[in-house]
């Protein structure tokens, strides 16, 4: 989106309003926003494989396949898809984008009134490799999983072109209109999970069947703003390819919830949520 006519229009507040989810096609310039990030992904690729005496036999970057060479790294040592996941989050073109104003003129489109901030630690590049789902997001509201303030808004956009079969996040239209619902920290289900991960939302199935359930489609440029409190969870990947996705997250420095507690970051700050939300802990 042209950076001089950035606005929402009264339909678009409204869906978020009413869904806790607005997609915006287009919303980003793929040369100057997104190509950036895809070329220095690949040239991270490059070094991955370069610290690990990798011929570098990739032909050239383009945009659609700026991940060529992650699958074979991958192949050869999950440990080196590891390396990727974390470097790739200290792009400068990402963390520009990051930072960019636009996501504050949304933030106090959507939230008016709101003083934005960028939730430290809040923000990445998430890989969901086929058949990995034991590192899929389980159903969750971001905001035990990050705290700062309970109005926060995550700002999710893909790198690829996501397909069904690469599962896409799924959406329950409307559900942060109820609010903060409370978790269960010990899981033994999860047991394979850490922090975050491995919060199980109290009387799970029962909520979810509240709820129509939607996992758009989208496509690089795309934007989707989730509420804080939108329930969500991961699709599973059944394609060949990664799916690669940036997430922003902003939070509201003028929300009575972060005023409370001082803007606190959840499990990544190391902060234990009982002890922030003792009456959201189920157990
Ligand atoms: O991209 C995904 O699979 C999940 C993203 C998510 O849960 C989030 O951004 O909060």
């Amino acid at each position: 989106m042209n950076k001089q006519v950035l606005q929402l229009s009264d339909a678009q507040r409204h869906e978020f309003q009413q869904d806790g989810l607005l997609v915006i096609p287009g919303f980003y310039d793929l040369e100057a926003d997104i190509v950036p990030v895809q070329r220095a992904i690949h040239r991270v690729v490059g070094q991955v494989m370069k610290r690990h005496g990798i011929p570098d036999v990739r032909q050239t970057f383009s945009s659609e396949r700026f991940d060529d060479g992650y699958q074979s790294l991958l192949a050869l040592s999950r440990t080196y898809g590891s390396e990727v996941y974390d470097a790739v989050k200290q792009i400068p073109a990402f963390i520009r984008l990051l930072a960019d104003f636009r996501h504050e003129m949304l933030f106090t489109a959507l939230r008016p009134g709101a003083v934005p901030g960028i939730a430290a630690g809040g923000y990445g590049i998430r890989i969901d490799n086929p058949g990995e789902d034991r590192f899929r997001a389980e159903w969750h509201q971001d905001y035990p999983a990050q705290l700062r303030s309970l109005d926060g808004l995550v700002f999710w956009s893909p790198l690829v072109a996501i397909t069904a079969d690469m599962g896409p996040v799924q959406f329950c239209q409307g559900s942060h209109n109820n609010g903060a619902v409370p978790v269960l920290t010990m899981n033994s289900e999860r047991s394979n999970k850490n922090g975050a991960y491995a919060l199980h939302l109290k009387d799970e199935a029962s909520l979810l069947e509240r709820y129509t359930k939607i996992a758009p489609l989208t496509s690089p440029g795309d934007l989707v703003i989730i509420d804080f409190l939108t329930l969500h969870a991961s699709g599973f990947n059944r394609s060949d390819r990664s799916r690669w996705s940036l997430q922003f997250r902003y939070f509201n420095f003028d929300d009575p919830t972060g005023l409370m507690h001082g803007w606190k970051g959840s499990f990544a700050a190391g902060v234990d949520f009982k002890h922030i939300h003792p009456e959201l802990c189920a157990d």
